[in-house]
């Protein structure tokens, strides 16, 4: 090993010596310059590995991120559609902040032009310029986060409503589309590969119990009432950057960035803002609703998006938000049935712990309809 070497080694402590060696042959395939200072794991994905790459006497640092590549298997499509969505965002953006590149995700591409890198191994890679002096919350704590959440994505999905949709690749087919889910997890329940379908009968009847309503936002599109627009689909609250005042900064995480309907994305915003603890609570008690938090994303979201949106797809709104946290639980229990081979697991239980915490935040939002409704239609009353 080189002096350098030793000393990047070092600051890289959190990292194997292979995995150290080999992210260091990824990174210089990217077009960066200088001298790397080092290479820490970075995030709290599902999906993708990613890390944080920081280079010595540089203002920027970069993200390095493997992309799952079992679960997009069309990395092309994927970056294509990133490149797209994230060149139509600065061009909308311009003029409006002071610094698109803030506000927005940059890809860095390889030295060859390519937007991703394929190793020996077959491994995927990608490189972002990380945003610094930014925040982002697993758990939301202030009116203020909720409040610039709902902006976040009201406002992205109206710079992207400019974006012709049929550019967009569907590298996820079917991604919220709850017969989708309902049908893998019948096809999971058949297989009971892992053996493990005794222990969640319980939960098993309830999903079953509410198919039917779950099915709502579904139906609406099928119907032709909802129009499909360009949607986010993974519209999680740590997925927005804010600043140091906790206003929006960016919104990140452009891998499901697809046709769908807007009730998806308040919904899964929804599902991890309103609840008081996090997506994988072991103490159920702990899973209640932080309901002044969905009145700030409300009026949040409202504010950007009421220009655009359609009474049904207001009146569909709701659904979502009982909606995604049930088919988050669907999918959990399907890859917990199967035995782990979707999500990144932290300990054996993990997706079954996954799956009750998010059952439990549905029967929550079940049980506080009513009041929910009130708020959602006084604060379009306000913002109409
Ligand atoms: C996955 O990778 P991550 O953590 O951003 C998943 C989302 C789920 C989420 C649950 C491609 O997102 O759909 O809502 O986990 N992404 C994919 O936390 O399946
Ligand atoms: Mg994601």
């Amino acid at each position: 090993m080189q002096i350098l070497d030793i000393i990047l080694k070092i600051n890289s402590m959190n990292l194997t010596n292979d995995d150290y060696f080999e992210l260091k042959k990824v990174v210089s395939q990217f077009d960066i310059s200088g001298e790397i200072f080092s290479i820490e794991k970075f995030g709290s994905g599902h999906i993708n590995d990613t890390f944080r790459v920081s280079i010595k006497n540089a203002n920027s640092s970069y993200l390095l991120q493997r992309i799952n590549h079992h679960i997009f298997p069309n990395i092309e499509g994927l970056m294509h559609n990133i490149k797209l969505v994230t060149e139509h965002l600065k061009l909308v953006m311009r003029g409006t902040v002071s610094d698109v590149n803030k506000h927005t995700l940059t890809i860095i591409p390889c030295f060859d032009g390519k937007l991703y890198h394929q190793d020996s191994t077959g491994k995927y890679w990608r490189v972002f310029i990380l945003l610094e002096d930014v925040k982002s919350y697993d758990i939301v704590e202030t009116y203020q986060q909720a409040y610039s959440g709902g902006r976040a994505f009201g406002q992205f999905q109206k710079q992207l409503s400019t974006l012709d949709a049929r550019k967009i690749v569907e590298v996820l087919p079917n991604f919220h589309n709850i017969d989708f889910r309902l049908n893998n997890l019948k096809k999971a329940i058949k297989k009971n590969k892992a053996n493990r379908l005794d222990e969640v009968q319980d939960i098993l009847a309830y999903i079953h119990s509410r198919e039917d309503r779950m099915r709502t936002v579904l139906r609406m599109a099928e119907s032709g009432e909802l129009p499909l627009r360009i949607t986010h689909n993974d519209t999680k609250f740590n997925n927005v950057l804010l600043d140091e005042n906790d206003n929006v900064q960016c919104v990140i995480d452009l891998d499901t960035v697809m046709a769908g309907y807007v009730a998806y994305d308040f919904g899964d915003a929804i599902r991890t803002i309103i609840n008081s603890a996090a997506e994988d609570e072991k103490d159920l008690s702990k899973v209640i609703l932080n309901i002044p938090l969905f009145q700030a994303y409300t009026e949040g979201y409202l504010e950007e998006a009421v220009e655009f949106l359609t009474d049904k797809e207001i009146e569909s709104l709701f659904f979502g938000v009982l909606l995604l946290p049930y088919m988050q639980a669907v999918r959990f229990l399907t890859d917990y049935i199967d035995g782990d081979l979707y999500y990144k697991i932290h300990y054996l239980e993990h997706n079954l712990v996954r799956t009750r915490a998010q059952i439990k935040l549905v029967q929550e939002l079940e049980m506080n309809e009513a009041l929910l409704l009130d708020i959602l239609k006084n604060s379009l009353s306000i913002k109409k």
